[in-house]
């Protein structure tokens, strides 16, 4: 919850110092859309299917999804400890620095983004709206996540190690994981960088890092 409050801080924030005051009132709304990004989203695990998630663009500082040493929010937590991804979605739609919103969803349009495989995505973007942040889950983990936290959009090929959301604790149990149980430990952490599959702890389905990478591509 305090990641949450901390969401909407940022962007009153963001309105009160990043963009200019009448960016905000027209010109800043006008500039979203006129320029699309297109991003490609690639799972080089050979283990971990990324699950639904959330993509946006937004005006610098307006969102934050995660900060590494601090509390997730809910939202979070729900796409890292399950892969739901409504309340993150539901919650961007809401920011007034946000430009578009999209869900993470495998190439056909719905389910996960297979190891192994890419999903593309085109939102609107332009102006002052020149970040983009996502987030999904790493689906056989406890509450594994991997994304982009305000990467600025232009010409680039970034990746993203997975993080763990500090909110479940990694018994790598299959009762404990969303496809084959519902059991959950509470962690009370801190969002950190993922430790890694345990061997011999659980379900053994490690990943290399970084399990994501990006393309990101600037249109008319
Ligand atoms: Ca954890
Ligand atoms: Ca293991």
């Amino acid at each position: 919850m305090r990641k949450t409050w901390m969401l909407g801080a940022t962007v009153a924030a963001a309105a009160a110092v990043t963009v200019p005051a009448a960016a905000v009132a027209d010109g800043g709304r006008e500039a979203c859309g006129t320029r699309h990004v297109t991003i490609t989203v690639t799972n080089n695990s050979t283990t971990q299917p990324f699950s639904p998630g959330a993509i946006v663009t937004h005006a610098l500082r307006s969102v934050n999804l995660w900060d590494v040493g601090a509390f997730a929010s809910d939202h979070l937590r729900q796409i890292a400890e399950s892969g739901k991804n409504a309340p993150m979605l539901n919650a961007l739609g809401l920011l007034r620095g946000v430009c578009d919103v999209a869900p993470l969803t495998g190439a056909s349009g719905e389910g996960p983004i297979l190891p192994g495989e890419s999903a593309t995505f085109t939102l609107d973007a332009g102006g002052p709206f020149n970040r983009i942040s996502l987030a999904t889950m790493l689906v056989q983990t406890n509450d594994g996540f991997t994304g982009l936290d305000g990467e600025r959009i232009r010409p680039a090929t970034p990746h993203s190690v997975a993080y763990d959301a500090g909110t479940e604790l990694n018994t790598e149990d299959p009762a404990d994981l969303v496809l084959t149980g519902t059991g959950h430990t509470d962690e009370g952490g801190l969002v950190t960088v993922h430790p890694g599959d345990t061997p011999g702890v659980g379900v053994d389905l490690p990943w290399a890092e970084p399990v994501a990478s990006y393309t990101i591509e600037i249109g008319a």
